[in-house]
């Protein structure tokens, strides 16, 4: 079982996972990825570089949607919003993690929790700088 505090600002829940390796997913994100009004959790797993998104209905578990991998470790999400103004939250990745080959930052653009497209919109070779948000 795993603790999330502070999600949507809520007292601490708690819900059980759902056959995932514990040690290697990690909590990448909080948005509406399915635009039906409910915060959903960004998954990442960082052994494999698997990306998936659990998709709540307030505090409950609904389902998950898998989204493409990027096997390359060093990329990060860095900001989840809409950047298109399509009415669906796009995904910020950035190379800029251990081992990472570029400083390159691209926008995955989203319809609900399918994955449409990657957009490289530049870099950022200064690793003092990061991407923060919003998320
Ligand atoms: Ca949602
Ligand atoms: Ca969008």
């Amino acid at each position: 079982m795993l603790s999330v505090k502070n999600l949507n600002f809520f007292s601490p829940v708690s819900f059980v996972c759902k056959a995932h390796d514990r040690v290697n997913w990690l909590f990448t994100g909080v948005a509406d990825i399915d635009a039906d009004g409910y915060q959903d959790v960004l998954m990442r797993n960082g052994a494999t570089g698997a990306n998936q998104v659990w998709l709540m209905t307030r505090l409950q578990y609904r389902a998950t949607a898998t989204l493409p991998a990027m096997t390359d470790l060093a990329w990060r999400i860095g900001a989840v919003t809409d950047y298109n103004r399509d009415g669906f939250n796009d995904i910020v990745w950035r190379n800029h993690g251990p081992g990472a080959q570029t400083s390159a930052v691209v926008v995955w653009t989203m319809n609900r929790a399918q994955f449409l497209a990657s957009t490289n919109i530049g870099s950022v070779p200064d690793t003092a700088w990061e991407v923060v948000g919003p998320r």
